[in-house]
């Protein structure tokens, strides 16, 4: 397989960062398979005509059903809001594409199982997008933790932290309705770090947690907005469906303990996607809005040099760094949709899934669901319940 002809459905936000990658990658990374971008599609016509010229696309379209069933598309790439997932994967699905989903897979878990159960019936590959694994300083870490480096793991603290909603005159955009977004702080940035945990610690095995919605009410937006919109004079205002930050505490499997924190409500964070793993032998520290960094602790270090030191993970050491620039020359967010769409593109070379899939997909919302249940029912909820 020398090519991989790509549709793709949604041309905002996480539509040009797919768009990026698929034209980026070839570049840096020869030996994968080539992406084709194939075409592109929107509801609005002269939108889409639009992003298809600046993003890289060869031809654009407004339905798609009709994109899913075309014999000259191999990858069907779903970066639509999260109420659209489900129906375009089944599709995409039974008519025999790969699958490449953005996070949170669905709005629910039944539906997540539904696209896995689809997938798996039509004998497609698989994915979800969850891009902050493939940070080489994220690798590093998943290495130390495989390698023993760390000895047990004892504890996972996790903080996704932003600040765009903070304005109670920010409009009400697609991400603060529970019918289109699904959840509000938890499915969108949550999700996120119940990857990163899952990836780096293993399963959990219960949670128990508390969301706030602060700002109920905000004005409704003058067309679809997104993370930029400026507070709106609106007075006409809407209901808000979802929550502004959810917590939770989680038991792993292997025993070690995880908080999670994820909100949208930490006026001077912007994107503050940070964990901190502790170990019998050492502890690593992560944080996004410095993501070549991995701050590393070993506790066998020499009496006189204990502590944090800062590893930049820009050496051939580190994974992808070597097709990158020269050691110290840093890359960014950018860049993990190029990983991510490597490992998806070298998984259909290899006839292999890619990881994280559906099945990843389907985990996730499992422990997104459990936590709302343990809200609604003010309990701890394990995981064998869902
Ligand atoms: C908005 O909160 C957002 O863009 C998320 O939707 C992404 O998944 C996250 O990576 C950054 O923040």
């Amino acid at each position: 397989m020398n090519e991989v002809r790509v549709g793709m459905v949604g041309y905002k936000f996480m539509g040009k960062a797919h768009s990026h990658a698929y034209r980026d990658l070839p570049m840096f990374f020869p030996n994968a398979p080539r992406p084709v971008q194939k075409v592109i599609c929107g509801r609005n016509e002269a939108d889409v005509k639009t992003a298809a010229v600046q993003l890289g696309w060869e031809e654009a379209v407004t339905d798609w059903r009709e994109l899913v069933v075309r014999s000259d598309i191999d990858l069907v790439d779903i970066n639509a809001p999260s109420d659209a997932h489900k129906e375009i994967a089944i599709a995409a699905a039974k008519a025999g594409k790969h699958l490449f989903c953005e996070k949170p897979l669905a709005l629910t878990l039944a539906d997540a199982k539904e696209m896995l159960a689809a997938a798996e019936a039509a004998g497609v590959k698989h994915m979800v997008g969850f891009n902050y694994r493939f940070a080489p300083a994220v690798q590093l870490a998943k290495k130390l933790i495989d390698d023993g480096r760390l000895g047990r793991i004892y504890h996972f603290r996790a903080a996704f932290l932003q600040d765009w909603i903070l304005d109670p005159d920010f409009p009400l955009v697609w991400r603060l309705d529970r019918n289109v977004a699904g959840s509000g702080a938890h499915g969108d940035l949550g999700a996120h770090l119940i990857d990163m945990g899952r990836f780096l610690v293993g399963e959990m095995t219960e949670v128990v947690g508390m969301s706030e919605t602060f700002i109920k009410e905000r004005p409704l937006p003058s067309s679809m907005t997104g993370l930029s919109a400026k507070g709106s004079a609106n007075k006409v205002k809407g209901p808000v469906t979802v929550d502004d930050a959810t917590l939770f505490m989680a038991r792993f499997g292997c025993g070690a303990l995880g908080s999670f924190e994820a909100t949208r409500f930490a006026g001077g964070h912007r994107c503050t996607n940070s964990f901190e793993i502790n170990g019998s032998l050492g502890s690593v520290k992560f944080d996004f809005e410095r993501m070549n960094e991995l701050q590393v602790y070993f506790t066998g270090d020499d009496p006189d040099v204990q502590g944090f030191r800062r590893v930049l993970a820009t050496d051939p050491a580190h994974a992808y760094s070597e097709a990158w620039w020269p050691p110290g020359h840093t890359i960014g967010y950018e860049h993990t949709f190029i990983h991510e769409t490597l490992e998806l593109l070298e998984a259909l070379q290899e006839n292999r899934q890619p990881v994280p899939n559906f099945h990843d997909g389907v985990l996730c919302q499992a422990v997104l669901e459990a936590v709302e249940r343990s809200i609604d029912e003010k309990r701890w909820v394990r995981l064998d319940e869902m």
